[in-house]
């Protein structure tokens, strides 16, 4: 007589446990479980034994050491091809379990809750668990692990048959391992969180797949995107998309780089963004206005342009919007009749996304041959710093305004980057420049006519007076700057000959 087959089950997560034990008791696998799986089984009227009687030792610590036993690893790690691996668990009586149903204590679902204390969180941290799963994992050849409650129902007709292919659990202790691997990053960062100040300690970090891309920047590159699990501010990769077809790699980038800028203004602002650099900002009274705005920034670089806003879509803007050719709207909700009007163009993807949620440094990761860089997002902004005022002339108000506008703007655009702004939107932008002059010369020459009482924003300093030379040439009036060059006087000098008022602002925004 063939021995009858073993399943351990051991689970935080509770869903579809009791309709699994179920099926596997019908198809004669004998139960065994841990104290709250085994009273969830019994309750639903299910034959366990317990783990205490395999392991011949009772559950201790509050649960802390309950799996943590020869009897259960030598079980699960014992190479079934293998004589004297059976052999040796012959002697110390020992069975084989076949089958590993295990999901851990909820470590990210505990930290991620308001008021935490230390302690829950450490004693979340499940050790007995992972044990198991990677045992069982390590020898798949033998041992069928599940670790999702949505693998229950696929995996069913393979045990009632008494095969499961060796394809199935090779793919199944892969889904272990990331899992661990992943569950295992999350107590590192909450540990490297709990260091901060003290030791610089190594970061690990983690990301869930949010959807494969059909390609990359280009068709011959893979790609894929990832969400971090943790990041609890606005994210394009939270987005509830309400229309359109899929997004795309590049798609993606330039709706990130408009979510970054919207998030920088308090009232109504539109943002309009090509190949992650803003080609048209508008601030006003109404999101319509500011619509308008934008546009009239830029009404040629705006076509499959990428829309940031920071108020409801509304009818009247719709109608606007859906005149132009436009990629993606991004904004924090759209009205019944704006939708309807913008799902009328059924490729426009429209992105609904709560700008409101507690945003905050995300960590941004730019990769390099071989390696990655990390660093904070830069969030710094004008309330972060003190400016100065170095030139005869103090900005108008109107002028203060344009200034705020250009250095909110500029910051966002890749450097070496010059803005230009006018009533309340983007008149010239230079982006992405070698030098800088050669940046101011590309907005300079966009802004045309409105150049006259515009105000001009600049990533970095001037490291000689050519900027401010042209600027005042085309008509500029006031000037933002980090200034910090050693030769910041010639700036200044070239500002009070021409009557430019210049304001410092000691903050970079580098954009590489
Ligand atoms: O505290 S533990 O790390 N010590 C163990 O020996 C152990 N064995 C299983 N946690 C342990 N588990 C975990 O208990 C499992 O991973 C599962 O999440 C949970 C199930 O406990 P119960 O059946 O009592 O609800």
């Amino acid at each position: 007589m063939t021995k009858k087959k073993r399943a351990l089950l051991s689970v935080s997560n509770k869903k579809g446990i009791v309709e699994f034990a179920n099926q596997l008791a019908t198809i004669g696998y004998e139960l065994v479980s841990t104290g709250g799986t085994k009273r969830a089984l019994e309750e639903a009227g299910l034959s366990v034994r317990s783990i205490s009687e395999i392991t011949d030792f009772p559950e201790i610590m509050d649960g802390r050491v309950k799996t943590l036993h020869p009897n259960v690893h030598a079980g699960l790690l014992a190479k079934r091809n293998q004589r004297e691996h059976l052999e040796q668990l012959d002697d110390l009586h020992i069975g084989l379990i076949d089958l590993v149903v295990v999901n851990l204590y909820p470590f990210k679902e505990t930290i991620s809750k308001e008021g935490i204390t230390e302690e829950e969180a450490i004693e979340n941290i499940d050790i007995g668990g992972p044990t198991m799963l990677r045992a069982a994992a390590k020898n798949f050849e033998g041992v069928t692990v599940l670790v999702n409650p949505d693998d229950y129902v696929e995996v069913l007709p393979y045990l009632k048959e008494d095969e499961v292919p060796y394809n199935v659990r090779k793919n199944l202790a892969a889904k272990v391992f990331n899992h661990t691997a992943s569950y295992d990053t999350y107590i590192a960062n909450y540990f490297n969180e709990m260091l901060e100040d003290e030791t610089p300690a190594q970061q690990t970090n983690t990301y869930e797949l949010v959807q494969s891309l059909r390609y990359g920047e280009n068709p011959h590159q893979d790609a894929a995107f990832y969400r971090d699990p943790l990041y609890k501010g606005a994210s394009i990769a939270n987005a509830e998309q309400l229309n359109g077809k899929e997004l795309s790699y590049n798609n993606i980038q330039d709706a990130n780089a408009a979510l970054s800028m919207v998030l920088d203004f308090t009232q109504p602002a539109a943002i309009a963004v090509k190949h992650m650099n803003p080609c048209g900002v508008g601030e006003g009274d109404t999101i319509y206005c500011a619509f308008e705005r934008a546009y009239e920034a830029d009404p040629i670089s705006i076509f499959g342009g990428i829309i940031a806003v920071n108020r409801e879509v509304d009818r009247d803007t719709a109608l606007r919007m859906k005149e132009i050719f436009l990629e993606i709207i991004i904004a924090p909700s759209f009205s019944d009749e704006a939708l309807e009007v913008l799902k009328e163009k059924k490729n426009l993807r429209l992105l609904k996304l709560d700008l409101n949620q507690e945003s905050g440094a995300s960590k941004l990761v730019t990769s390099v041959r071989g390696g990655v860089l990390v660093q904070d997002t830069d969030e710094g902004n004008l309330n972060d710093v003190s400016i100065s005022i170095p030139t005869d002339r103090r900005p108008t108000n109107q002028e203060w305004e344009d200034l705020q506008l250009a250095w909110k703007v500029v910051k966002h655009v890749k450097s070496n980057a010059i803005v230009l702004a006018k009533n309340h939107r983007t008149v010239g932008v230079g982006a992405g420049q070698m030098n800088r002059v050669g940046a101011a010369n590309i907005a300079i020459e966009q802004a045309g006519d409105h150049c006259h009482g515009a105000a001009l924003g600049s990533d970095a300093f001037f490291p000689m007076p050519d900027t401010v030379e042209a600027a005042a040439k085309a008509g500029v009036t006031a000037i933002i700057q980090p200034g910090g060059s050693k030769r910041d006087q010639d700036s200044i000098d070239a500002c009070n000959e021409h009557g430019i008022t210049m304001v410092l602002t000691g903050m970079r925004h580098f954009k590489h």
